[in-house]
């Protein structure tokens, strides 16, 4: 892209992640944007001036070297200083001077982009850091769509229903071992745990065509998989005793589980979602399964057998469109199996792309030649054990926030994100070859 073209594109972008920041923020009264719907989330408000906040610091204080907007409010909307829990009892921006706020740093960023010189310092090559607050604006508004679903009261959020299933999709594929490109070191707005690219040797593997099913999880509930600790890794089965876990969060125990305050039957066709990776690794070991590694998982995604080169996405290097996957809030769920014929993956694995986040088997770590970029605090402070690796979208990721080399990451525990899973398993001796 050009210069002026890069410029059009990311102001395109910076007012389309605020334009669903607003309308996530405008459907709810001021009561319901300033109190906790849950100890897991902040309050609406606290997202949207964190949002801004970080474009703040970003845009206008470290690209545009510009005098503060408000360095007096930067404590309250730094995540690593309060948790999330105590963030009602902060002296928070109201809702209006939130919004006051927000629309004051948007405006000196949009200046700022006019005039900067979009060079070839890491920070504003490509835009770098501009499309690092597109997609941190986009990852909050996510965020937010957790918390409305999580909030008591009338439903206030609505949208088209998904796809019907187009395509039966069903059973698994071999995935033959070999090396593949994982990681990137060129898409543009890449943040710096997808790079560098590297090459991976993976072993053979089956991985399912299809996200796991209500109907596939209703069958291992059915069968007792919640009561019976084989299934179970010693801390998931502690979790689910001590949580009291008896099926995906939302789940009403009568065939029906609740949407952004609407209470619905159950659409068995749909990827399951709101399960926990404890609750992922279970189901996959009732299954005879696995959850995938990050690289399994990658690599039935990106890799294209014939020419031996990592796609951008599943269906090739083009831009997701609404034929490709289920993103962007389009729609309030995930879109049943086979309703996404055209973002199929060379290997013929569906719906990799968008519908709900993949728990994967691996821990959150750096990639060899792995460097902090721009901020230790984007992701090398999560590198370890603790958490584990979601990948591939949901149909509340923004498609800029979302590629085949993007990776998300949470505590074992957590289910109030868009999470399912899909299962892999190494090849029986009588399939290897
Ligand atoms: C990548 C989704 C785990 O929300 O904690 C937002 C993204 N980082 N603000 C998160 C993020 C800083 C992050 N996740
Ligand atoms: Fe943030």
């Amino acid at each position: 892209m050009t210069g002026s073209d890069v410029r059009t594109h990311v102001a395109a972008e910076l007012q389309r992640a605020r334009r669903r920041s607003l309308c996530l923020t405008e459907s709810v009264d001021d009561h319901d944007l300033v109190r906790q719907h849950s100890p897991l989330m902040s309050p609406l408000v606290w997202d949207l001036a964190h949002v801004g906040n970080q474009e703040e610091l970003w845009l206008v204080r470290d690209v545009g070297g510009g005098e503060p907007v408000r360095s007096d409010i930067d404590h309250l909307y730094d995540a690593f200083k309060h948790p999330r829990g105590d963030r009602p009892s902060l002296p928070l921006l109201g809702p209006n001077e939130a919004r006051r706020y927000v629309g004051t740093v948007r405006d000196r960023v949009l200046r700022l982009l006019d005039r900067v010189s979009l060079d070839d310092r890491p920070l504003v090559r490509q835009a770098f850091a501009f499309g690092m607050i597109v997609q941190h604006e986009q990852q909050h508004d996510e965020t937010m769509l957790a918390t409305h679903q999580l909030r008591q009261g009338d439903p206030v959020l609505a949208a088209a229903p998904p796809p019907a299933s187009a395509i039966p999709v069903n059973g698994e594929v071999l995935i033959k071992g070999g090396p593949f490109a994982m990681g990137t070191s060129l898409e543009p707005w890449a943040l710096d745990n997808e790079r560098p690219e590297h090459e991976v040797f993976v072993a053979d593997f089956f991985i399912d065509r299809a996200p796991v099913t209500n109907r596939q999880y209703q069958e291992f509930i059915d069968d007792g998989g919640y009561d019976d600790s084989r299934h179970w890794s010693a801390d998931g089965w502690q979790h689910r005793m001590t949580g009291g876990l008896t099926g995906p969060m939302h789940w009403c125990g009568d065939g029906t589980y609740v949407r952004f305050g609407r209470r619905e039957p159950i659409l068995p066709d749909e990827p399951v979602v709101h399960v926990c990776w404890y609750e992922a690794q279970a189901y996959a070991a009732w299954a005879g399964k696995r959850l995938p590694t990050e690289a399994e998982w990658e690599k039935a995604a990106r890799h294209d057998p014939r020419t031996g080169r990592s796609r951008r996405y599943p269906w090739g290097d083009d831009d997701p469109d609404s034929a490709h996957a289920n993103l962007g809030q389009r729609h309030l769920s995930p879109a049943p199996v086979g309703a996404y014929p055209q973002g199929a993956s060379p290997y013929g694995v569906h719906q990799l792309i968008g519908d709900v986040w993949e728990w994967t088997s691996s821990s959150f770590g750096g990639y060899p030649g792995f460097r902090a970029f721009p901020y230790a605090e984007y992701s090398e402070v999560f590198f370890g054990d603790e958490y584990r690796v979601l990948r591939g979208g949901s149909f509340g990721t923004d498609s800029s926030a979302c590629r085949g080399t993007f990776r998300n990451w949470d505590y074992p525990v957590r289910r109030q994100i868009f999470s399912g899973l899909r299962c892999a398993r190494d090849p029986h001796p009588e399939e290897a070859r």
